[in-house]
C-alpha cells in the first residue's frame, strides 16, 4: 500500500481526479495490496436502480488472514491491541499479532464445535474488551456473519434483533464494568433469549467472579469451551461478495434496519480510508473511543486499522471515571499518536474545569478525529487548542453505518481544515448536493446548500437490508433517481468543502446514537394510558440533540410525574436508556396533515422554544392545536 498511500495535497487531487475518470482502475490497484486466494472475476458491477451493487466478484479471501495471518512474518511481536480497562488500577493488556492470531484461531474452532458453520449468524453482546474482538474476528475466520448489538441495549431490543436475522448462537459476557457501576449482562441476555427460537447456544465470557446461572444445555463458559478444541483453524475461502456482518442501525419506522456488510470491499474501503484519512507512521498508537458496538468500531477499531498492521486501542471505561481526565490520562499512558472520539465526548469534557487536561502529558498525540455528528466550533475549537495544542490536525470523519468507510474528511495534515466542515470528498466518493426540487447543485464554486446524495458506488457501500431488500431500495435509492440518498442536509462553501447539517429525516442524533423516533413512539404507545405520541429532537448543550415527547393520553388517565416516569422507564426497557425523552409534554392532540400525518416540523420548532416562525400551517387539519400545545409547552431553555 505504501505507494498508493497519499502524502500531499496534489496528491490527493489527482488521487481523487483518477478515482472519478477510472473508477474500477483505481480500486483494483488498491485491492492489488491485498491478499487473495484468487483474483476477481469482474471488478465492479451495479445499478442504483435496482439496487444492486457488487465488488470484487469472484475474488477469494478471507479478511482475518489480511488482517492477522499477513501481518505474522513482519509484524508478529507487534502489538494488535492495547485494552485499556474500566479501573485505572486493573492492568492493561498488549496483545501482539502473533497472540492475537493465535486467540481467534482458537475461539473460531469454540464455533466450530459448538455447530457454527460458513454462513450461519452469531449474536455478540460483549463490553469493550478484548475477547470482544477476538469473537467478531473468529466468525469472519470461519465465514459466519457476525451481529454485534451494543451492550447498552435492552433485552426486548436483542431479542428483535437476534430474530430479524435468526441468529443461532449468542456471546455475551456475564457481567460489565461501566465506571463504578457493574451491570449484568448475562441477565439481560438470558430475558432476551425467552424470546429468540433460533439461538441453540450461549457462549460466556467471565469478566467478574460473581456465580452466574447457566442454562443446562445452552450455556457454556468462553475458557470451558477453550479446553476443548485445538488451537489451529484454517481460514474458510470466502467470496468478496460474501457477507461478512449485519450492523443494526435505526430506521424512520420502528423497526431496526440490519445493513449488510461484504467481505472484500469492505476490507478494501475501510483500510483505504483508515490509512489516508489518519496518516499512521510505523510506531504510532491509535485510539479510537467508540464501542465496537457501532460501526466506527467496527471499521476503525478492528478491520480498518488491523489490516493497516497498526496498534489499536480498545477502551473498556468511561471517560468520566475515576474522573473526567480519563481521557487524557489514557494518551499520556499510553502514548497515544491518533486520537479519534465523538462531538458529545468532546463537548462533555469541554464543560470540565481544564485541570483535568493540563494535569497530563498530551506530547504524544499528532491527529484528533471527530465522527457521528456535527461538530459545532465551539467543541472544535476547544478541542483544537486543548487537546491538539494547536499541533495536531483535526479530521473531522463524515460517514453511516452504511457507507461502511469514511467518505467526507480531510486527510490529516494534508487537506486545509475548516472548523465544522467534514471538507472534500475522499478518492472514490462522488457526493451530490441536491436542491428541493430534487435536482444536483452542480457548480462547485458557489456556496450552496441542500440534501447530500452519492452518485457513484464505493466499495465499502451496504449491499441491502437484511431480509428486506424492497425497503433498502425504498429508503436509500428511491428519493433521487440513481442516486444513493444519505439522510443528511449539507452545506457546501465556494472551494467545495462540505459541513453536514444533520439530518433531514426521522432520525435524532442524540449523543452519537441514532435513534428512530418512530421506534421510540412504539414504546410510549404501548403504555396503556397512551393514545398516540409524537417524539422530536431539539438542541441540546452536550448530547448535541436531545428528545421531546409530546403524549395524548387516554380521557380517564391522569397526567403525573409518575407517569412521565413509567414512560421513560417502558422506552428504557424495550428500546434502552438512551432512548429516554429528555422531556415529556401531555397534549391534547397533535398537529397532522389532511393525510394523517404529524407535522413534526412544527413540534421540532416548539419543542426547541423557537415558535416565532412556524412557517406554513395552512395544510394542517387541526391547526388549533398548535396555540394549545405552545401554551403548555416544556420549556426548553
Ligand atoms: C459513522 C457513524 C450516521 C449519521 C450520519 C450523520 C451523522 C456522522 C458525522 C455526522 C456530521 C460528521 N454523522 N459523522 N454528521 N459530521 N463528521 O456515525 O455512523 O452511526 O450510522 O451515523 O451520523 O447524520 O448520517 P452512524
Amino acid at each position: 500500500m505504501e505507494n498508493l498511500q497519499i502524502k500531499t495535497f496534489a496528491q490527493y487531487k489527482k488521487a481523487y481526479k483518477k478515482s472519478v475518470k477510472d473508477p474500477e482502475t483505481f480500486w483494483e490497484e488498491i485491492a492489488n495490496t491485498f491478499t487473495w486466494h484468487k483474483k476477481w472475476d469482474r471488478t465492479l458491477e451495479w445499478d442504483f436502480r435496482k439496487p444492486e451493487v457488487k465488488w470484487f466478484e469472484g475474488g477469494k479471501l478471507n479478511i482475518t488472514e489480511n488482517c492477522l495471518d499477513r501481518h505474522l512474518e513482519k509484524l508478529g511481536n507487534k502489538t494488535a491491541i492495547i485494552w485499556e480497562p474500566n479501573d485505572p488500577d486493573e492492568e492493561s493488556r498488549y496483545i501482539s499479532y502473533r497472540q492475537l492470531f493465535v486467540k481467534v484461531s482458537h475461539f473460531a474452532n469454540v464455533l466450530k464445535n459448538n455447530g457454527i458453520k460458513k454462513g450461519d449468524k452469531v449474536c455478540i453482546y460483549m463490553p469493550m474488551i478484548p475477547e470482544l474482538a477476538i469473537a467478531m474476528l473468529a466468525c469472519a475466520r470461519i465465514g459466519a456473519v457476525h451481529s454485534i448489538v451494543f451492550a447498552g441495549f435492552s433485552s426486548a431490543a436483542i431479542a428483535r434483533r437476534i430474530n430479524d436475522s435468526e441468529c443461532k448462537m449468542l456471546i455475551t459476557a456475564n457481567e460489565v464494568y461501566r465506571g463504578s457501576k457493574k451491570v449484568n449482562l448475562k441477565e439481560i441476555c438470558d430475558k432476551a433469549l425467552e424470546d429468540t427460537p433460533s439461538v441453540e447456544s450461549v457462549i460466556v465470557y467471565r469478566r467478574t467472579v460473581e456465580p452466574t446461572p447457566m442454562k443446562e444445555g445452552r450455556d457454556r463458559f468462553w475458557f470451558d469451551e477453550l479446553q476443548k478444541v485445538d488451537k489451529d483453524c484454517p481460514a474458510e475461502v470466502m467470496d468478496a461478495e460474501d457477507m461478512l456482518f449485519i450492523l443494526y442501525t435505526s430506521g424512520s419506522t420502528g423497526k431496526p434496519k440490519g445493513m449488510v456488510h461484504t467481505t472484500g470491499g469492505y476490507m478494501v474501503g475501510t483500510t483505504y480510508t483508515f490509512q489516508n484519512v489518519f496518516q499512521l507512521e510505523k510506531n504510532d498508537v491509535y485510539w479510537c473511543t467508540a464501542d465496537i458496538g457501532w460501526i466506527t468500531g467496527h471499521s476503525y477499531i478492528i478491520y480498518g486499522p488491523l489490516a493497516a498492521g497498526a496498534t489499536t486501542v480498545m477502551f473498556e471505561g468511561i471517560p468520566s471515571y475515576p474522573d473526567y481526565g480519563r481521557f487524557w490520562e489514557i494518551c499520556e499512558k499510553l502514548k497515544v499518536t491518533h486520537f479519534y472520539t465523538a462531538p458529545t465526548a468532546i463537548r462533555s469534557l469541554a464543560k470540565q474545569p481544564l485541570k483535568f487536561v493540563e494535569k497530563h502529558d498530551l506530547s504524544s498525540l499528532k491527529v484528533l478525529g471527530s465522527v457521528g455528528e456535527p461538530i459545532n466550533e465551539e467543541a472544535w475549537h476547544w478541542y483544537n487548542d486543548n487537546i491538539g495544542k494547536g499541533n495536531c490536525p483535526v479530521v473531522d470523519t463524515w460517514w453511516q453505518t452504511e457507507t461502511g468507510a469514511i467518505m467526507i474528511s480531510p486527510l490529516a495534515g494534508i487537506t486545509p481544515t475548516r472548523p465544522t466542515f467534514a471538507t472534500l470528498p475522499l478518492p472514490g466518493v462522488q457526493p451530490a448536493l441536491m436542491d428541493d426540487n430534487g435536482e444536483e447543485i452542480t457548480n462547485l464554486n458557489e456556496k450552496a446548500e441542500g440534501r447530500l446524495a452519492i452518485k457513484f458506488p464505493w466499495p465499502s457501500i451496504a449491499r441491502t437490508i437484511y431480509g428486506d431488500h424492497q425497503r433498502y431500495k425504498e429508503v436509500y435509492f428511491s428519493t433521487y433517481e440513481n442516486k444513493y440518498f444519505t439522510g443528511d442536509g449539507s452545506y457546501r462553501d465556494a472551494t467545495g468543502n462540505y459541513r453536514i447539517t444533520g439530518r433531514v429525516d426521522d432520525i435524532v442524533i442524540v449523543s452519537g446514537h441514532n435513534l428512530g423516533t418512530a421506534t421510540i413512539e412504539n414504546a410510549i404507545d404501548e403504555h396503556e394510558g397512551v393514545v398516540e405520541s409524537a417524539v422530536v429532537g431539539y438542541p441540546h448543550d452536550v448530547k448535541g440533540n436531545a428528545l421531546y415527547a409530546f403524549v395524548i393520553l387516554y380521557d380517564q388517565t391522569e397526567p403525573s410525574d409518575q407517569l412521565r416516569k413509567e414512560i421513560r422507564d417502558l422506552v428504557s426497557s424495550t428500546v434502552g436508556p438512551i432512548a429516554k425523552p429528555e422531556k415529556i409534554q401531555f397534549v391534547k392532540s397533535l398537529p397532522k396533515t389532511r393525510s394523517g400525518k404529524i407535522m413534526r416540523r412544527i413540534l421540532r420548532k416548539i419543542a426547541s422554544n423557537d415558535t416565532s416562525n412556524l412557517g406554513d400551517t395552512s395544510t394542517l387539519l387541526n391547526p388549533e392545536v398548535v396555540d394549545d400545545i405552545i401554551g403548555g409547552a416544556v420549556i426548553t431553555k
